[in-house]
């Protein structure tokens, strides 16, 4: 990780966290947003309490991906960001390779889970559209351990032990409540702090674009023999 992203470090959280704030300008919001909801249909994937898009295809039972490149506005400018600040540097590709886009909608969330060994050790988020609070639960346990508030045009990485020993998850609520310096991990680091003083937040339609590097990748060349099995 390069210098600048010290400055943006989750200082409370046990491992490598950084928050950017203003990762994305409105305008960038703007046009993700537009072909997130104007891609087809088929695109989406309705779950019961969510519906999502998986770039460029959902992985195979063996956790493998069928090589494939990200669609151009998955790239431009976010990974060529990430590559300025190191961000994946480490990974066996050196950038990611798979987006998960999850849309949630006042009430809707993600239950707490973790995101398994098929990915390296790295989730890169960016956030549109609305704020929410991404929680971290000790494996186990019924109470978050850490709460991060995500603005709308940041960007939040989480790595190493936040990726491997705590689940993470959304509440499925219509208002994120108890927002305050003490509960909230990256509450220096947010951009308008002014207007979550109040303690809570209404939930509006928010959209994250999760950003991972599949560890285990098959060319399409070798597409055919892997998928018959050989
Ligand atoms: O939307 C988010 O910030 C979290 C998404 C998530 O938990 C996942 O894709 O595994």
């Amino acid at each position: 990780m390069v210098v600048i992203l010290e400055k943006a470090r989750v200082k409370s959280l046990p491992d490598d966290a950084f928050y950017i704030a203003d990762f994305v300008t409105e305008e960038e919001e703007q046009l993700l947003l537009q072909k997130i909801t104007t891609a087809p249909l088929p695109r989406w994937t309705h779950l019961s309490h969510r519906r999502l898009q998986t770039w460029p295809s959902a992985l195979t039972k063996s956790d493998t991906l069928l090589s494939s490149p990200l669609p151009p506005w998955l790239v431009s400018p976010i990974i060529h960001r990430f590559k300025a600040l190191g961000i994946f540097a480490d990974a066996p590709h050196g950038a990611p390779n798979h987006v998960l886009v999850n849309e949630y909608r006042p009430g809707q969330g993600i239950m707490p889970h973790e995101d398994g060994a098929a990915y390296y050790p790295l989730v890169a988020t960016v956030s549109l559209g609305a704020p929410i609070v991404l929680d971290l639960y000790q494996k186990g346990q019924a109470q978050p351990q850490h709460r991060i508030l995500q603005e709308r045009r940041s960007l939040l990485v989480t790595t190493k032990t936040i990726y491997t020993d705590l689940l993470h998850g959304v509440a499925e609520t219509t208002k994120d409540e108890r927002l305050s310096p003490d509960s909230i991990c990256n509450w220096d680091l947010l951009r308008e702090r002014d207007q979550f003083q109040c303690g809570w937040c209404e939930r509006e339609t928010r959209i994250s674009l999760t950003y991972r590097d599949v560890l285990k990748v098959a060319k399409v060349g070798n597409a055919m023999k892997f998928l018959s099995g050989r």
